[in-house]
This record gives C-alpha cells, structure tokens and sequence, in this order.
C-alpha cells in the first residue's frame, strides 16, 4: 500500500477548470509561528478523537440494551460505570458535545487563519485550548464520579454537582474564545482590504460562529442564571419549564453547529477530491447566511408536550423549522451536481453510470459521501420529529436516537473522521498509514449506523422508550408482547459493526498519530475546490447575491433579532409566572 495519501484527484487531461485549485494558500514564512498555528489545532483535534474514543466504546453496551441484553450488571464493568444512566450520560456527552466542540475548535480556526492569510496570537489560542480543556475535565470529573448522572439534555429537576455546571459553563465560555479570536481576525481582515470579498471557507467559518454565538445564549443563561445557582444551593427551586426552554433555545441549533462545519468539508473540499468543481459560491453563500438568520428560532419543536406553552408559538416554531429544509436542500444538490461534475470529467456518463467514476479507492471522499449519503434519511426523519401531527407517535421513543444517530453520528462524526484522513498529514507531516484499511473502517461504519437506525427507528414506532434500561425491566412481558426480535437483532449487529469499524478507525487515526514526522505537512495542501460559479474578488463587480451576504456581523444581528422576537414572548409568561420544583438525584436511588 502507498504510504501517502491518495490525492486530491487530479488529471493532467481534464476539461478546463477541472484539477486546478481555486486557490492558492497563502503561505507562511516564519516556520515557528506555523509550527504553533498547527500545533494546538493538531491538539483539538486529537483530544476531540480521545473523547470520541471513550464515547464509542459504551455505545455497543447500549445497543446490546436494545437488544434485550443486559451487561450493566457485569461486576468489571460496574467498577467503572455504576449504572446504565451514567453510561449513558457519558457517552451523549463525550460524543455530542466533547468531540464536536473540540474538534470545531481546531478545524474553524485553522481554516479562516489560513485562508485568509493572517497571523493571529497563538499564545491567546493556546489559551482557549487550555480553557476548554480544564472544562471538559471538571465535567468529565463529575461524570465519572457518578455525581452527574443527568443524561445528555441536563434536565431539571435532576440535579447535577456544581462541578458538573461549572465544567460544562468554562467549556462552552471557551467556545467564545475561539469564536472571537476567529471573528476579530477576519474584522482585522476586512480592514486591511477594504472593498473586498470574504474568501469563501472564511464566509462559512464565520457564519457558523456567529449562528452558534447566537445559538448558546440560552445554554449559557440555563446555566450561569439557573443551574450553577441552584446546584451550589443559592436557590433552592428550579423551574423546569425555563431551564428546558433555554436548553432547546441552544439544544437544536448545536445541531447546525456540528453540522455547518462539515459542510465547509462537503461544499468546498470535497469536489476537489471528486475532480469536481463547486457549483455555485454565491449558492453556499446563502445557505449559510439562511442558517444564521434561521437556524436557531426554532426549539420549541422539541417542546410540543410541554404544558404552558402557547400552541400558536409552537406551530410558528414548527414552520420556521420546516424553513430549514431550504438551506438543507441547496447543500444536497450543490454537493451532488458537483459529484457529477467530478465523475463526468472523469469519463463518467449516463444517467447514474457516472457514479462509479467516482474516486471510491480514496478514505476522504468514502467517508464524506457515504456521511451524505446516511444523511438523507437522518435529514427526512428530521422533518417528521418536528411535524406537530408526527411528534407524539416518535417523542421520546427509540426512534429519536434512531434519528441522530444518520445525523450526529455518521454526517458529522464520519466526515470529522475523514477529514482526519489528510487533516493530520498536513497538520504533522505524517501520512495516512493505512488508506486501505482507513476506507473499509468508513464502511463498516456507515453500514453499522444505518442498521442501527432501521432497528432503533422499528423499535421506537412499536413504542420502546428511549433512555431507558429495557433490558433489566420488571415486566419483560410487556416488551416481548410487541414482536421486537427482528429490530433488536439488528440493533444488537449494529452495535458489533460499529464496535468493530469504530476500533478500525482508531487503529488508523492512533497510528498516524503516534508515526514520525516524515514530510513537510505544506506538502499536502488544503483541498481547496475551483468553482463553475466563483464569488469573485471586488465587491464593487460582485453579483447582488455576494454583495447581500457579506456583511455577516449586520446579518448575524438580524439573526438574533429574530431569535428574540420568537423566544421572548414565550419566554417572559414563563418568568413573571415561576414554578419551583426541588432537585432530585434519581439515579442514586
Ligand atoms: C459505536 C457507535 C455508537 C453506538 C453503538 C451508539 C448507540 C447508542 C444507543 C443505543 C443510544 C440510545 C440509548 C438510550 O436511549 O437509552 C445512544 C444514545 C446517544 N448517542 Fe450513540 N451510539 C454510537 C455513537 C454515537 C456517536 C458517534 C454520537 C455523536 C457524535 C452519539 C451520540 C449519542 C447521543 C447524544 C445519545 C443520547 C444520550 C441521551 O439520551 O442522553 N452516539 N447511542
Ligand atoms: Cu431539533
């Protein structure tokens, strides 16, 4: 097997346009400032797979659960997992929000930097780094201490440590770190060139932090107003009504968080390693500025059977989601028309004849497209949670985690983990050391996921709860009344696939991690894809389209205008009108 990573696809005798990057980084002179720009993203980015690391491996034990296997009650086990509620804790939170946010850290800090050529105060990054870093282990510490047992959502009146709260308040605070130091760089950016057009990767980078700077506010009030408070005894009551609102308020839109970063993969990287070209710049452009104005005005579509909420903001809060499958759609066939563009210069043709075109020997583009590919069904499921005739039937059923895992779990897990794949060779000038084996583990996962999302989707409209211990139930009768051996095999397979490409993976990733420093990383360049239909540089020549989405700080203040708009009425009922309930620790019952 080559030791190098496959490239980035390109073909002396292609069509014009084809091959050639849209751009050429700009490159760094001074090696130390470089060497430390790479080094603390390169430590995002390989702490974000420690996390993910640990996650994955209590996942099987859940799938066995759904199985109708117990294996909570396994001696070795219990010394470092008390309960299944705590593996389970853990594991939602080290996936969903350790591994994404410190992955996203790195990566939309890296891109904007480079592309746009600046130099920032690495000393500052470093840093927020070490910040995150004391969060996630105060968190991690009142995990596994089993004092924060409180699932994924951090529900009230189920109460947490305060080291929980205060964890998980300096792990997010040093999102804000990266956040700022990405935006005033790109401000210290437009400065410098007056007049001119943001590059394309920074116009999506920033646009992502300012949705999430929007889109955490309600986290960050549930926490420093409410929980942090509440857990150290201050207050004594909580209302669990405006904890859960400010959850939501963040909950959903954190989901655009870890996707919109991934999309910078698919839209402007991918077509390179396809052979394609972006469709359209101005295209993504939108989209991005539609998720910002849009993306995070939309929570109560997880609150449709909470009491005291009045029905017209639901159903308003429902549309608005539904608007989202504007942006969502857009990113679907701009990634496929690119594809086809790529397979039919590489000799591809006829209807759907031009999918085998398609450099399928390749672990970036494996990884990317089957991530897509599961998220067509996860994207479809998603608009079936938040109809209000539909959510009764899914709420709080296995089908949920059926849903995200084709989302979470596979759109942005699988394509983090592919872009891994050429990420960490040009981050530490170490290759792949695998690709054959780097491509089979992105395989496995994806078939792994998708079983698990036909078992857990099966189940979940049977009627299984989620979260909860099916497997140790008192009366197992009445779950063997409702036919489940079919969907719980398949959710049992899932789980020994996923174990079984998870550990591929790893395999993969630690050994290029851990090999020795063999090239130059510059070598390998950042996959930068040509357009058919670039943005273009002057804003003066620039279509009306490129003009209306560049000033993001204004639009990001619209976003935010009309998040307020839709939250405050249904918010401030909640407040002059307050119910206070107890906390409760209902797993050391
Ligand atoms: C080996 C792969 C994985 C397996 C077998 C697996 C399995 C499961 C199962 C069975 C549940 C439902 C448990 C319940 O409702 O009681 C669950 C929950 C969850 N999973 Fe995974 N999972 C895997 C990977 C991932 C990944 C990669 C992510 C995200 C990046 C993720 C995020 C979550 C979240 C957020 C929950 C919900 C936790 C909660 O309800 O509090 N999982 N997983
Ligand atoms: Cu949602």
């Amino acid at each position: 097997m080559t030791t190098t990573l496959p490239p980035h696809a390109v073909n002396a005798d292609r069509p014009a346009g084809h091959g050639a990057p849209a751009r050429t980084m700009p490159a760094v002179q001074d090696k130390a400032y470089l060497a430390s720009l790479k080094g603390v993203t390169a430590a995002y980015v390989i702490t974000a797979f420690v996390a993910l690391l640990i996650g994955v491996l209590i996942g099987p034990l859940q799938a066995l659960n759904y199985a109708g296997i117990n294996v909570y009650d396994n001696h070795l086990l219990k010394l470092l997992v008390k309960s299944y509620y705590q593996g389970l804790t853990l594991h939602g939170v080290l996936n969903a929000l350790v591994f994404t946010q410190f992955f996203i850290s790195g990566w939309m800090l890296y891109l904007p930097v480079r592309d746009l050529g600046m130099r920032i105060n690495t000393k500052f990054a470093w840093g927020t780094y070490a910040v995150m870093t004391t969060g996630l282990v105060l968190t991690a510490a009142a995990l596994l201490l089993n004092d924060a047992t409180v699932l994924y959502t951090l529900y009230p009146p189920m109460q947490g440590s305060p080291l929980f709260y205060i964890g998980a308040s300096i792990f997010v605070a040093a999102s804000w770190g990266v956040l700022g130091q990405v935006v005033y760089t790109w401000l210290q950016w437009k400065r410098q060139n007056p007049g001119k057009v943001t590059p394309l990767v920074t116009h999506m980078s920033v646009a992502t932090w300012l949705m999430w700077f929007i889109a955490s506010l309600g986290l960050v009030t549930e926490a420093l107003v409410m929980l942090v408070p509440w857990s150290l005894g201050i207050t004594k009551t909580i209302d669990p009504l405006i904890a859960r609102t400010l959850f939501w308020w963040t909950g959903h839109a954190i989901v655009y968080f870890w996707l919109l970063p991934a999309y910078i993969a698919w839209y402007a990287f991918l077509p390179r390693h396809a052979g394609g070209r972006v469709a359209s710049e101005p295209l993504v452009r939108l989209a991005f500025v539609l998720f910002l104005l849009n993306g995070v005005g939309v929570g109560l579509h997880h609150q449709f059977s909470n009491p005291n909420i009045n029905n017209t903001w639901k159903i308003i809060h429902m549309l608005l989601t539904f608007l989202v499958v504007v942006p969502s759609l857009l990113t679907a066939f701009s990634t496929a028309a690119a594809l086809e563009d790529g397979a039919r210069a590489n000799g591809g043709g006829g209807f759907v004849g031009w999918i085998r075109h398609l450099p399928w020997q390749n672990p970036v583009f494996v990884g990317i497209t089957l991530s897509m590919i599961s998220f067509i069904p996860g994207g479809a499921g998603g608009v079936v949670n938040a109809s209000q005739a539909f959510a009764p039937v899914v709420h709080n059923t296995a089908w949920i985690p059926g849903h995200f895992h084709i989302t979470v779990g596979t759109a942005v897990t699988m394509t983090f983990m592919a872009v891994s794949f050429w990420l960490i060779p040009h981050l530490l000038g170490k290759p792949l050391p695998n690709p054959k084996l780097a491509r089979w583990s992105q395989w496995i996962w994806f078939w792994g996921m998708i079983l698990f999302a036909v078992g857990m989707h099966w189940q979940g409209i049977l009627g299984v709860p989620r979260r909860a211990q099916i497997s140790a139930v008192a009366q197992p009768e009445v779950y063997e009344a409702m036919h489940l051996a079919l969907p719980r095999f398949l959710t049992g397979l899932s789980g020994i696939l996923l174990l079984i490409g998870g550990l591929m993976f790893f395999y993969v990733f630690f050994k290029m991690v851990f090999s020795r420093r063999v090239q130059d990383g510059e070598e390998i360049e950042i996959p930068y894809s040509p357009s058919i239909s670039a943005a273009g540089e002057d804003l003066a020549t620039a279509s009306p389209l490129v003009r209306l989405t560049e000033p993001l700080l204004a639009l990001g203040a619209l976003g935010l205008i009309i998040v307020l708009m839709v939250y405050l009425p249904v918010l401030l009922p909640m407040v002059t009108n307050m119910q206070g309930a107890p906390g409760q620790m209902l797993w050391r019952n």
